[in-house]
């Protein structure tokens, strides 16, 4: 805060003095994915395009691998303009913003594009409205797939199969809602401590889409990776609200513009790693199930819809939004 606080002072200084801003704002954004990852290329990508769409006035370093801190922490720290930017999986957001938790609720999505429809529709507009009032404007979607469940000594193919399993999930009541729902035990965990968690037997299993699983490692401790595709969940490039508002239209632009190409070239390198993650755990020995009957799982979420609904009944109109988008 106290930096931030520096920074404005001495820029309002310089504009004051010189009638223009004689500095460059560097900001500092947040990822918590490995080198090569698609988010962590893409990222780079909008980081260059910034400075390049804003003749330099605007730089961004990016902090990769999770290393300023977990990602509910790093959330907070956008929101309060500690860092100007994030790259948010939307589940660890939907706790704060209820609109955007919409995207949590299992199953709603039939499959990527239609979520990518939902999200370009006024559905979306809803949610990065939430997000907004609660200080994270989304510039831009990225895809992250479809998150299945794994684990180390059996298939999943029906609810019962949950039954008792200890299963690592993000920090959301929507996921440990969805757990206890078939039957398991859930229990929310940072990202960065999943490896071992799971290596040392303190839960039995976790769910993620393909390259998360892979990039991890953690396909080398849970050999099983059954196809539930249950969470079909956004991640966006977010910006703190207060940084947005504060540029100017021609600024704004800019920067909406390079969050937009990133996105692009996220989705497509997206779509090349999810087969080449597949790829290499199925060379490595990883049995992947395909689960030949969804429904029973599907039909298990309704008291965590119904809790949604409970703490949100206006937001009942956006679910029937989404279901009845084609
Ligand atoms: C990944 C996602 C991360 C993080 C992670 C997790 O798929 O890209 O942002 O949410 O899952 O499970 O914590």
């Amino acid at each position: 805060m106290f930096n931030n606080l520096t920074k404005s002072l001495v820029s309002a200084v310089a504009v004051t003095v010189l009638g223009t801003t004689a500095f460059a704002d560097n900001w500092r954004g947040w990822n918590i994915h490995a080198d090569g990852y698609p988010n962590t290329v893409a990222m780079d990508a909008f980081a260059a395009a910034l400075e390049e769409k804003t003749g330099g006035e605007i730089t961004l370093q990016m902090f990769h691998g999770g290393t300023l801190g977990s990602q509910p922490d790093a959330v907070e720290q956008v929101r309060a303009g500690a860092l100007e930017i994030g790259n948010f999986n939307l589940g660890p957001i939907g706790p704060i913003v209820p609109a955007a938790n919409v995207v949590s609720l299992p199953f709603i999505f039939k499959d990527v594009p239609h979520m990518f429809r939902v999200l370009d529709s006024e559905g979306g507009a809803a949610i990065a409205a939430g997000m907004a009032e609660k200080g994270l404007v989304p510039l831009a979607w990225y895809d992250a797939g479809a998150r299945s469940f794994y684990n180390g000594d059996k298939a999943i193919n029906t609810p019962e199969d949950v039954v008792g399993m200890k299963v690592r999930v993000m920090n959301n009541d929507l996921f440990t809602g969805m757990i206890a729902e078939l039957g398991g035990n859930p229990s929310p965990m940072a990202f960065a401590e999943v490896y071992q968690a799971l290596k040392t037997g303190v839960v039995d299993g976790a769910e993620n889409n393909w390259p998360s699983y892979e990039s991890t490692g953690h396909f080398e401790v849970a050999g099983y990776y059954s196809l539930s595709q249950h969470l079909i969940i956004p991640e966006c490039i977010c910006i703190n609200a207060a940084t947005y508002e504060g540029l100017s239209d021609e600024m704004k632009a800019a920067v909406t513009e390079a969050a937009q190409e990133s996105a692009l070239m996220q989705r497509d390198l997206w779509a090349q790693r999810e087969a080449a993650s597949r790829k290499a755990v199925e060379a490595a020995g990883v049995v992947v199930n395909e689960v030949a009957d969804k429904a029973p799982f599907q039909a298990a979420m309704g008291p965590v819809y119904e809790a949604y609904f409970g703490s949100n009944p206006d937001l009942r109109p956006l679910v029937e939004l989404i279901q009845a988008t084609e």
